[in-house]
């Protein structure tokens, strides 16, 4: 009966491929209403906090090395060689999801989902990419929702401040933004390109239990960074991730 019965849980043999690099990506269910009731617009500082403690919790669950996140978003990268959970893929997915609900659903005080995604990357230029790729979506999405939230706040209907987004170019919407006083340069980094959590290594002082004596020691901590490079910078800095992993 158990064998006969397991046969039904047909994806749970898959796995990620060795030697390819793991993404996992988590997105917020419909959190287009639950902003649009909750946060200030465009951006909202304390949402962001939230999401950066949830990338923080997925990070640890699954031993990341890296995360990003923008919106309501936020991708982790796994170390290269990574074992966690035999790399199933059912597991990494529904572990990430759930962790990621947890947090933020605790910190929100209400029910909050999240869907999860696996994404595959043969070599390092992939990853790099690959986060490049998430960088320029919040660079795009962040000059829109500015747009938008400009003219909304200047009393213009849902459908007058779409229309007037309409065919836009990206200088077009910076133009827009500045002749309302508005530099988007001038935009904290986090709304424009994101932030990275990643880990670091603190000294501190230890002590011997035996003996007394203070004795030097690390710690790791995670590490939230709102201020990211950009462009080839940011992709030489998410390179750092993966120095010590063997090119496959
Ligand atoms: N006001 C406000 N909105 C935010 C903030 N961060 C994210 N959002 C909104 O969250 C939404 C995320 O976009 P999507 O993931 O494409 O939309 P969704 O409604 O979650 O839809 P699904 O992911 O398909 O379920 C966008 O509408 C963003 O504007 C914030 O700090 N403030
Ligand atoms: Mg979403």
């Amino acid at each position: 009966m158990d064998a006969k019965m397991r046969l039904g849980e047909c994806f749970h043999e898959l796995r990620a491929l060795r030697g390819a690099y793991i993404v996992i990506r988590v997105d917020g269910r419909s959190f287009s209403r639950l902003t649009e009731r909750t946060c200030e617009k465009p951006f909202d500082t304390g949402f962001h906090h939230k999401m950066t403690d949830a990338a923080k919790a997925v990070l640890t669950s699954l031993h990341g090395s890296y995360a990003h996140t923008q919106s309501d978003e936020i991708s982790i990268l796994l170390p290269h060689e990574t074992d966690v959970f035999d790399r199933e893929v059912e597991k990494l997915v529904s572990i990430a999801a759930s962790s990621a609900t947890a947090s933020l659903s605790l910190a929100l005080s209400a029910p909050v989902e999240f869907d999860a995604r696996l994404w595959l990357g043969a070599r390092r230029g992939d990853v790099v990419d690959y986060f490049r790729w998430r960088q320029a979506d919040a660079a795009r999405s962040a000059l829109n929702n500015w747009c938008y939230w400009t003219l909304r706040k200047e009393g213009k209907s849902v459908k007058e401040a779409t229309h007037a987004m309409l065919g836009l170019s990206v200088a077009g919407k910076n133009e827009l933004l500045f002749s309302r006083g508005i530099n988007f340069n001038d935009v904290p980094a986090w709304q424009r390109r994101g932030s990275g959590v990643y880990w670091e290594t603190i000294a501190k002082v230890g002590r011997n239990p035996r003996t007394g004596e203070s004795v030097p020691a690390t710690r790791r901590r995670l590490r939230v960074d709102d201020d990211l490079p950009m462009k080839e910078a940011y992709g030489k800095f998410v390179r750092q991730f993966l120095k010590e992993q063997a090119e496959a």
